[in-house]
């Protein structure tokens, strides 16, 4: 391979950071069933220890995203002991997460809920989140609601609607200059008749409503299988409204496999997107590179090293991408050209180039391997497989 193009790539994987999320090492499972591992972390030093783990082997993990019931036990009292965890894992603490879904208040619904007094709960535990950020210097507040409904005529959808523009705009009015507010949308689960932020594009009125701090966060499992997801992300980097990725794969639903284990060339096209972008703008796109996934049968860590791993890969493959070629062969129509420029750039074997990255970078070549011969997981089977299984049913 050409100096050129290795130095597209190490370009390209000196700017790729990734997010990791703190529920990925926890215990989740499926409502048939959830699949215990001894060596699941079930507490935040835990979750920043194994975190702190892909990170050394990796290099590209620097921040850990958390849930705010699940790491945040006190709420912002919580924040100093996490900030000390941060300190000691070489893990900064990433984006905030509140937790607007599982409590039994939320039977029908948080931001939508037609009781005020549950309304108000919920715009308070989202306060309480922002709050979390401020203390700990993170920059993101991520919003996912499961509101919705199950049943045709059980919710006026409407009023739900600037229910959510209410308590958003008001979310928005507590950020800090420097923060944003991301919006995520999913089509289904677990309402399954109407989700009230179901979409792109009602995500993006909605975060347009809020506040210019407001973007919109793209969870590559939240589409129906037939969504042509590049063309929603070429949408949102045209409207200057993406925020932020949850980097998932999946066969049939919201399936949070490891990335690029079902179809690694429509990761390569989401990436190509964003890159071409960035070479047609001359800025670098303000994206928040986050990985939401549950193994419930692979061992944790490993799936998010796999997931690190395949994400450099396909990040580093739209990276070879001939832009300029490109350009002119879609002015000219010239359908085969085109497309050949991105087939060929997805077909090119870039581990080499990238082993000589993390090489240059004194990582390890295959982290992987560095994961399996290194001990850490049988240290902390060790030291984790006493304590009793905690039966919740996520994270
Ligand atoms: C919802 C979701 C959301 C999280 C949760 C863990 O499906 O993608 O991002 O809060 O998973
Ligand atoms: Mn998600």
């Amino acid at each position: 391979m050409n100096s050129h193009r290795t130095d597209a790539i190490a370009g390209a994987l000196d700017a790729l950071r990734i997010e990791l999320p703190s529920w990925g090492f926890a215990n989740t499972g499926t409502r048939f069933g959830k699949f215990l591992q001894p060596a699941a972390a079930a507490t935040i030093a835990e979750k920043f220890s194994d975190a702190g783990e892909v990170h050394r082997l990796t290099g590209a993990c620097p921040t850990l995203a958390l849930h705010v019931l699940w790491d945040f036990p006190d709420g912002v009292r919580s924040a100093s002991a996490v900030r000390a965890l941060a300190g000691q894992h070489g893990v900064r603490p990433g984006s905030i997460n509140p937790n607007l879904f599982e409590e039994q208040h939320y039977k029908f619904g948080s931001f939508g809920n037609p009781d005020p007094a549950i309304r108000a709960r919920a715009l308070a535990h989202a306060a309480d989140s922002v709050a979390i950020a401020r203390e700990l210097d993170s920059r993101d507040i991520t919003l996912w609601f499961a509101d919705g409904s199950n049943y045709p005529g059980t919710a006026n959808i409407r009023q739900r609607k600037q229910w959510f523009e209410e308590g958003l705009r008001n979310v928005h009015t507590r950020l800090a200059p420097s923060q944003r507010m991301l919006v995520e949308y999913k089509p289904f689960e677990p309402a399954f008749y109407h989700t009230d932020i179901a979409d792109w594009g009602m995500a993006l009125l909605l975060a347009r409503a809020s506040g210019p701090q407001a973007r919109v966060l793209v969870d590559t499992g939240h589409h129906y299988a037939a969504q042509n997801i590049e063309q929603i992300v070429a949408w949102l980097l045209a409207e200057g409204m993406l925020g932020g990725f949850h980097f998932n794969d999946r066969r049939y639903a919201d399936d949070d496999l490891t990335l690029g284990s079902i179809d690694p060339y429509q990761v390569f096209r989401i990436f190509h997107e964003i890159q071409f972008f960035e070479w047609e703008t001359g800025t670098r796109a303000d994206i928040a590179y986050m990985i939401d996934q549950s193994h419930n049968l692979k061992g944790k860590i490993e799936a998010m090293i796999q997931t690190v791993m395949m994400a450099q890969e396909l990040y580093a493959k739209a990276a070879l991408v001939d832009h300029a070629a490109l350009a002119s062969a879609q002015a000219h129509c010239d359908l085969v050209a085109a497309e050949s420029i991105l087939q060929n750039a997805f077909a090119t074997d870039v581990r080499p180039a990238i082993v000589e990255w993390r090489e240059a970078h004194r990582l390890p070549a295959n982290p992987m391997a560095a994961f399996r011969a290194g001990g850490y997981l049988e240290r902390i089977t060790g030291e984790r497989q006493h304590r009793a299984a905690a039966a919740s049913s996520y994270a």
